[in-house]
């Protein structure tokens, strides 16, 4: 498991010794950085950002900071070591038998799938947030957005690493079209629906990683139980580089909550928006919309390609070796249903419904946020409380995508959703409000006044480093 950082890719997956690897993925590394170069940020490739840059493996110092022009990025390929030896396939109808190190020829479609749609989203994001460099609310969010884009670039590395090295010719085609579909274009959209909203201002940008991002954490949680040992690995170790950008959004909310309920304190009975900062229900529709966005990304409620993927070992829950029964054979999941004009439910065997199990997750951990964003509101002696909507709301896919409910989950008609939608979801004139705000602020240690500062700066620095060099 020893890491070259010498390598023109960084590795600890000893690509030296893999000659026709190692050509494939240094064939693959311009088209990367042209890709970068036209899709990544917009401007700032020339300046020096105080970036962190993975370089082990190991828990404690796996990562290294220090001022780096992003181009010049070290985009590495590195996998978390082996849990063990031996490792065995963590659940399914295969559990117990040892993993697999190379591909099995049964499972290779369904692989090939799961490893391109993670991959997919990767990219996406970037190309999503690629304006947002114009107009950061301080130097301090403007490393962290540069933070996040990088990182999510080194993700793509890790997965285009194991479509050339396990998926011959397929995964290098698969590793060039990651880098030809474009966000929001209709011809060639991004494969997941999210990955084509635009993210072009800020509290779009901090709902996307507190929301989308997390779906990324639940999603690699449960790649990372796969029998398919390298995947295991490699999104084991991605998920240490997740946690920031969840923290990222969720400080990132939480800042604007409170310079909003700040200001409700101290003028009562006046507008929050007359005072440039973004009112409270304006961000109660934000988190509608970005929350019921990305719970779509969990795929359907009863579905019958999440019990393929688990039977096969390949995709399993969120912490599966925490579980007791792997093979989820016995039990059932209730999931609410829609028949004929009532909310009821169906009783369907566990495997069915992993998607969902993974979705309960997921929404308990949003719901832990929001109880904090609510107790940030209620210590400035404000009365107000932010909600995450049921999972019925809004959607587009799966179980509820032909029916209408409201917030709270109640089946409603469309002439009561038409009637309360610019209560419940972002108006064209919210976004526009929100853009009007979007100025640059580009001093060291001043912020735009719609969000408060962070308690601390980045790993020990002051809030006014100049953690973007001009
Ligand atoms: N949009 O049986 P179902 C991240 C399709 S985020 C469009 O439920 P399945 C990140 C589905 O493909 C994590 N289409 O599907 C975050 C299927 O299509 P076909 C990304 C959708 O497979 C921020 C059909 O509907 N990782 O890392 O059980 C920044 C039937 O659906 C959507 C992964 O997603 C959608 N939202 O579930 C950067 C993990 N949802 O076969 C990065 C890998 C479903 O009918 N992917 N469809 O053509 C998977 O595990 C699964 O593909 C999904 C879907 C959970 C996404
Ligand atoms: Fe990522
Ligand atoms: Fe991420």
């Amino acid at each position: 498991m020893s890491v070259s950082l010498s390598d023109s890719i960084p590795n600890n997956v000893d690509l030296s010794s893999d000659r026709k690897l190692l050509r494939a993925l240094e064939r693959w590394q311009p088209n990367f950085l042209s890709w970068w170069q036209t899709m990544g940020p917009d401007g700032f490739q020339e300046n020096e950002i105080w970036l962190r840059t993975a370089i082990s493996v190991e828990p404690g110092g796996w990562a290294h900071y220090d001022y780096v022009r992003m181009p010049e990025y070290r985009w590495g390929i590195f996998l978390a070591p082996p849990r063990s030896d031996d490792r065995k396939i963590g659940f399914g109808d295969r559990a117990g038998d040892p993993v697999w190190r190379e591909v099995p020829g049964e499972l290779r479609g369904m692989l090939r799938r799961l490893i391109v749609t993670q991959a997919d989203t990767e990219p996406a994001s970037v190309e999503q947030q690629r304006a947002l460099g114009q107009t950061a609310p301080s130097l301090y969010d403007l490393r962290n957005l540069f933070q996040v884009n990088v990182e999510e670039g080194r993700h793509l590395w890790a997965m285009v690493h194991l479509l050339h090295q396990y998926f011959g010719r397929d995964g290098r085609e698969e590793a060039e079209a990651l880098l030809m579909r474009r966000s929001g274009d209709s011809d060639r959209p991004r494969i997941l629906s999210t990955f084509n909203e635009p993210t072009d201002d800020w509290l779009s940008f901090f709902m996307f990683t507190m929301f989308a991002d997390r779906d990324g954490k639940y999603q690699l949680s449960a790649l990372s139980e796969s029998g398919f040992d390298p995947l295991a690995r490699a999104t084991q170790f991605m998920l240490t580089e997740e946690a920031f950008h969840l923290a990222v959004g969720e400080q990132g909310v939480d800042r604007i909550v409170q310079r909003s309920a700040e200001i409700m304190a101290r003028d009562p009975n006046g507008e929050v928006r007359k005072h440039q900062a973004i009112d409270l229900p304006t961000i109660q529709r934000y988190i509608n919309f970005w929350f019921s966005s990305s719970i779509e990304l969990f795929g359907n409620e009863i579905s019958a390609n999440a019990a393929d993927y688990f039977a096969a070992g390949v995709k399993g829950r969120h912490h599966e070796h925490k579980q007791d029964d792997h093979r989820a054979l016995g039990p059932t999941y209730e999931v609410p249903i829609v028949e004929g004009d009532a909310l009821t439910s169906r009783s369907v065997p566990l495997r069915n419904a992993v998607n969902e199990v993974l979705r309960d997750d997921y929404v308990k951990d949003c719901e832990r946020a929001c109880a904090r964003w609510n107790e940030s509101i209620s210590a400035l002696g404000v009365d107000y409380t932010l909600r995450i909507p049921s999972r019925r709301f809004n959607r587009t896919l799966g179980a509820y995508a032909e029916h209408c409910f409201s917030p709270e989950g109640a089946l409603i008609s469309a002439a009561e959703l038409a009637a309360s939608r610019a209560k419940w979801l972002p108006s064209e004139e919210d976004r526009a409000f929100v853009r009007s705000l979007m100025v640059p602020c580009y001093e060291p240690g001043t912020f735009a006044n719609w969000i408060r500062p962070p308690k601390k700066g980045i790993r020990g620095a002051p809030l006014d480093y100049q953690y973007v060099k001009w």
